[in-house]
């Protein structure tokens, strides 16, 4: 393993206690009324995941100098927001009039365990906690950043492009902005708001962004690629959803051996905002993002 990896390894490690806590912290007791949904919100959002936005705003926040980070504190509260969030789109992508799937995270998906109409109020209700605890941050950039990435110019908007594309052949070019929307644009949030948080300057929020747009893109890519030739203990999820589905995806476009190719280029694109041989998070993250085998 590369040093940048065992470094990705080891923060990703120290950043997901936090993210437990914070989590576990912010989510409504199963204990209250609601009981049913609350359990349903805390089964999606508990049941483990990479937690890759949360830590990758960290990761921008401490570049950016920011040091309190304690779980009332507004990068505490970001990250909740971004895992929460993030968990909200995966309950519905998982619906029967979406991808209908059925394994999430190595457990039955939401709707599954919990039936459908309780599914779509799991993800509406976590909607509503992710915006709230954005808006408790006090930054009202990181709120904006937060909504234009997941409205309909970014997440919500990709998702549907992706549903409009299921059985059509797509350019190269087309795919690309697809994932731009659908997955890049949280992930180039994620980093942007722990930089805004962090209080970065112009120019380095600029640099974060080219840094964010380009993991964000490599991201998209590894997953096509592990939905093909994925290890499935591994990923948690059924491989050959995107087939299945008549998705469309990088690989089916331009061919497995390129797509790695691009993959990589996208690392190399993330890594270049930094000076040669810097060592930092974010670097850590970005080979990680690339190598990921989950
Ligand atoms: C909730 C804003 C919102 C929209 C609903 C369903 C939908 C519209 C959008 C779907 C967006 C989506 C699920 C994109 C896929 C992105 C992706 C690669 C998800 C997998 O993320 P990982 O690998 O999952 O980080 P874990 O489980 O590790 O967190």
């Amino acid at each position: 393993m590369t040093t940048q990896l065992v470094g990705a390894k080891e923060y990703r490690a120290r950043c997901r206690q936090l993210v437990e806590q914070l989590l576990d912290y912010y989510l409504p007791s199963s204990e209250e009324e609601p009981r049913r949904l609350h359990e349903a919100m805390r089964y999606s959002v508990m049941a483990g995941g990479k937690r890759i936005r949360p830590i990758l705003a960290l990761a921008a926040y401490e570049y950016c100098q920011g040091t309190e980070v304690s779980i009332e504190s507004p990068i505490g509260r970001a990250m909740a927001s971004l895992e929460i969030i993030h968990t909200y789109s995966l309950i519905h992508d998982d619906l029967p009039c979406m991808d209908d799937d059925d394994l999430r995270r190595g457990l039955p998906t939401c709707h599954k365990k919990f039936g459908e109409a309780l599914a779509v109020l799991a993800g509406d209700a976590l909607h509503v906690v992710g915006f709230r605890l954005m808006a408790e941050t006090g930054n009202l950039s990181a709120l904006l950043e937060l909504s234009e990435a997941i409205g309909t110019t970014g997440m919500i908007g990709g998702q549907v492009a992706d549903l409009e594309a299921e059985g059509v052949t797509l350019t190269e070019q087309r795919i690309l902005e697809i994932h731009r929307q659908k997955t890049a644009a949280l992930i180039r949030a994620s980093v942007r708001i722990g930089a805004l948080l962090g209080g970065a300057d112009s120019k380095t929020l600029g640099r974060l962004t080219l840094y964010g747009e380009s993991i964000g893109l490599c991201f998209q890519i590894v997953d096509d690629i592990l939905d093909i030739e994925g290890d499935q203990t591994k990923t948690g999820k059924l491989n050959g959803s995107d087939h299945k589905n008549r998705k469309a995806t990088y690989p089916a476009v331009v061919g497995m051996s390129a797509a790695r190719d691009r993959a990589r280029g996208l690392v190399d694109d993330a890594l270049a905002v930094f000076k040669p041989y810097e060592d930092n998070a974010l670097v850590w993250m970005a080979h990680y993002i690339g190598q990921r085998d989950s």
